[in-house]
């Protein structure tokens, strides 16, 4: 009778232990594929077929992300990469996905141009049992409905920005703010960190959106410098292309460089020339190269390796006094 106590005890133990092994993965990491995957041989990049429904070509940020992962395809040497540009329409880029769904594609990355109304295409592609990196933008969807997000903290961008303007603007002042495309995360998250970080003896007097683009920037500053002229001390530009098109308008209207202070974001080579100019007064990195790091996590993904949730790109600050020494080897 003892001996079949010890017996049921030591049996009990050994199932408890087994049933802690199984334990399901920590939250923050995610399968892609489903659990046979072991059984399966191993995907190599000669093997992956990648989606990547691009929204658009509004910037030089945006072509510099498309050729860098175009160019990882190429030298990694990829099966197909099935690439789309939806003109900054989200219908367009909706429609890209779908198609991507139907053809089969390994995985997905989708830099989403707008942050609301993913939710049904993502669950077609989580039905499907295709994963989908969300990349440089956010999505308002359940993280549960895509695999993973690579890209940069907006709120951090816009926090970095709005401690330069208070180093430009150290007795106050009113300022104007050049929004990038209305409810996307880049913008959004932008406008939330600056404001958090601005000191409260800087007004923002106006805001408006240029769309991240330099032609619909520039009108949105003549329109500013119409209304409010001298007042302006400085302005919050989320990107260099709207910077370059509203330089042109304060050049126009007989601004001098630095008459009105500009903290803008990306760090592209534009950028680095405006402020080389002293157009610019600060210069927000924002990383566009994300292929190399977009086609290891697809890989992994593709044969349900797990993955990190959350991918943060490191970036900093430029500054005028460096600008001329960096601009050789600015890659964008
Ligand atoms: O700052 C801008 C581009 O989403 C981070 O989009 C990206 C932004 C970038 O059009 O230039």
């Amino acid at each position: 009778m003892k001996k079949l106590i010890l017996f049921a005890a030591a049996a009990i133990l050994v199932l408890s232990l087994f049933a802690c092994a199984q334990a399901p993965a920590a939250p923050d990491t995610v399968a892609g594929d489903s659990a046979d995957s072991g059984a399966k041989p191993k995907k190599e990049y000669k093997d992956l077929v990648m989606c990547y429904a691009q929204l658009g070509a509004e910037s030089d940020w945006r072509t510099a992300n498309t050729a860098s992962i175009k160019e990882t395809a190429e030298q990694l040497g990829i099966k197909q990469l099935v690439f789309s540009d939806a003109q900054q329409k989200q219908e367009n880029q909706i429609s890209a996905v779908r198609s991507c769904i139907q053809q089969g594609v390994d995985v997905i990355g989708l830099p989403p141009v707008v942050e609301d109304g993913w939710d049904a295409v993502l669950t077609e592609a989580k039905n499907a049992g295709i994963p989908v990196i969300i990349v440089d933008r956010s999505v308002s969807a359940d993280p549960s409905l895509y695999a993973a997000y690579i890209g940069s903290d907006m709120v951090v961008e816009g926090e970095r920005a709005a401690a330069e303007m208070n180093k430009l603007l150290p007795n106050g002042g009113k300022i104007v703010e050049l929004s990038g495309t209305t409810g996307s995360g880049a913008a959004v998250g932008r406008a939330e960190g600056f404001r958090k970080a601005l000191n409260p003896n800087i007004e923002i007097i106006d805001s408006q959106t240029g769309n991240f683009t330099r032609a619909e920037g520039k009108p949105v500053m003549e329109a500013f410098l119409k209304k409010y002229g001298d007042e302006i001390d400085g302005a919050f530009i989320h990107n260099d292309d709207m910077a370059i098109g509203a330089i042109e308008a304060m050049k126009a209207a007989g601004f001098k460089p630095g008459d009105i202070k500009v903290v803008s974001v990306d760090g592209t080579r534009g950028g680095f020339q405006a402020m080389i100019d002293g157009w610019i007064q600060a210069d927000v990195e924002c990383n566009p190269l994300l292929g190399p790091q977009v086609f290891e996590m697809a890989l992994k993904l593709a044969n349900g390796e797990p993955v990190e949730k959350k991918v943060m790109t490191i970036e900093g600050v430029f500054y005028p006094e460096e600008a001329a020494e960096l601009l050789p080897t600015r890659k964008y």
